[in-house]
């Protein structure tokens, strides 16, 4: 009968600890104080005159929904600057809707209702991803 060295068998059962230290532990995968966060949609109310928020800041590929509120006129429309979208007139009752999603990586988008931009002031501003630069003057 062969002996097994003491220190061999000390050995393989340091060897062993680890193992099932490593296997239990130090396993990787997603961190549980970072939960993965899917695409969102953010809501903004229109109304006489002014959008609330008035600008919002997203993520990229999350969508904005614009939602009239009860009582304004339908009259309203979310307008690119840029000319990127355009509800038109889409708001032609309380509760109708316009959305868009964002894909575009810090991008800013200044808009506003081509209906009350020039009386009323009627301007907002969608930020999209951390470096999007600021919205303009009056879009902020
Ligand atoms: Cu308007």
């Amino acid at each position: 009968m062969t002996r097994i060295p003491r220190t061999a068998l000390a050995l393989a059962a340091t060897l062993a600890a680890v193992l099932l230290v490593w296997a239990c532990g130090g396993g990787g995968g997603s961190s549980p104080t970072e939960p993965h966060v899917g695409p969102k949609t953010v809501v903004v109310t229109v109304s006489d005159d002014s959008y609330d928020p008035k600008s919002v800041v997203i993520n990229p590929g999350d969508t904005v929904q614009w939602v009239l509120k009860p009582g304004s006129v339908t009259t309203h429309t979310v307008t690119d600057v840029g000319g990127k979208f355009d509800s038109g007139f889409a708001f032609t009752a309380a509760g109708m809707t316009f959305q868009r999603r964002f894909t575009e990586t810090d991008s800013t988008f200044n808009y506003s209702c081509s209906t009350h931009k020039d009386c009323c002031g009627m301007k907002g501003s969608v930020l999209v991803g951390e470096a999007a630069p600021p919205a303009d003057k009056g879009y902020q």
